[in-house]
């Protein structure tokens, strides 16, 4: 793979859920060695810091029941610059999160740059809900549908323009938990996913080669969204809204040397790491681990 130039980006947001300790992921993902391990594969790493995230609202924004509403939308906005700035300069971002709210942001900003972007959505979840289909009122299980162009007006305009991306470019890897809303939407709009059942039965390999040949020939950028809940709680207990019967580590680890091989990839995000619920940053340090293999880490 080539060197790159990597810009990465911390959001502590802890807004679009309602878990504390999630907005100390960025920390503990650093922590466990993420710019070291990176720079040991010879890329360059520009840590640009932390976004600022305001404190929980008290009282949710009058018109709604998305929870902190307003904060949420002024941190993606900033994150959304943020990314901008960075792919304007040609950079790689790597974006670590904080809950999955980010992703609204970090699609914002990078879709510009693209016609035809690509999204790899590697989650226990679909992230596709609605303020109407939401079960819980929390915009990190929202994010997809929002770059979709269908949600929350504040939330769908952010840097003033919608769609951020189109379902057919969409690969969602791992959901095992989705709600009635986020099937209907799945079906109606023809997105492309492999829940467990399919990586259990074809195996990560084919699944990987699958979605990056899809993804290579219609899209001219691609993006991976990591939520560590996609992986099983054994492996990645430090996260929010775990669901048994996850992706294990090994498969993980080989779908993100497969990405790298393939080196589609034009930014990605680690998101959901929460060090209160971990066991030792052990969530953390598997995310280090992936993006090690994400970026070309090999053994010999
Ligand atoms: N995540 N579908 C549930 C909800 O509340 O909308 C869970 C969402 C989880 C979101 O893990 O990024
Ligand atoms: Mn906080
Ligand atoms: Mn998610
Ligand atoms: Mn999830």
């Amino acid at each position: 793979m080539e060197k790159k130039n990597i810009s990465l980006i911390g959001v502590p947001m802890d807004l679009g859920q309602m878990r504390r300790g999630v907005d100390m992921g960025p920390s503990a993902i650093r922590y466990a060695g993420a710019i070291e391990r990176l720079e040991q594969l010879g890329h360059k790493v520009e840590d640009l810091g932390d976004i600022r995230i305001d404190q929980p609202e008290r009282v949710h924004t009058a018109d709604t029941n998305l929870r902190n509403l307003d904060a949420v939308v002024k941190g993606s906005t900033e994150l959304a610059q943020k990314v901008k700035s960075v792919k304007d300069k040609g950079d790689f971002p790597l974006i670590l999160g904080g809950d999955h709210s980010i992703a609204i942001g970090s699609l914002a900003g990078i879709s510009q740059r693209y016609d035809n972007l690509g999204v790899i959505w590697y989650d226990a979840h679909g992230d596709l809900n609605t303020g109407e289909t939401s079960p819980s009122g929390n915009i990190h299980g929202m994010p997809l549908a929002v770059s979709l162009g269908i949600g929350h007006p504040d939330l769908v305009n952010i840097l003033d323009y919608s769609p951020k991306i189109r379902p057919e470019n969409i690969v969602i890897i791992g959901a095992r938990s989705l709600d009635e809303g986020e099937r209907e939407l799945i079906k109606d709009k023809g997105m492309r996913v492999y829940t467990m059942h399919e990586v259990d039965r074809m195996g990560m390999t084919r699944v990987m080669e699958d979605a990056i040949d899809y993804l290579k020939e219609k899209t001219d950028g691609v993006h991976l969204s990591l939520d560590l809940d996609g992986l099983d709680p054994s492996d990645a207990p430090g996260v929010g809204t775990p669901v048994i019967g996850g992706i294990s580590y090994r498969e993980s680890h080989l779908a993100m040397e497969m990405l790298a091989e393939s080196d589609i990839l034009t930014s990605a995000e680690f998101v959901e790491v929460n060090p209160i619920l971990d066991d030792k940053n052990k969530t953390a340090r598997v995310a280090v681990a992936l993006m090690g293999s994400l970026f070309g880490e090999k053994l010999l």
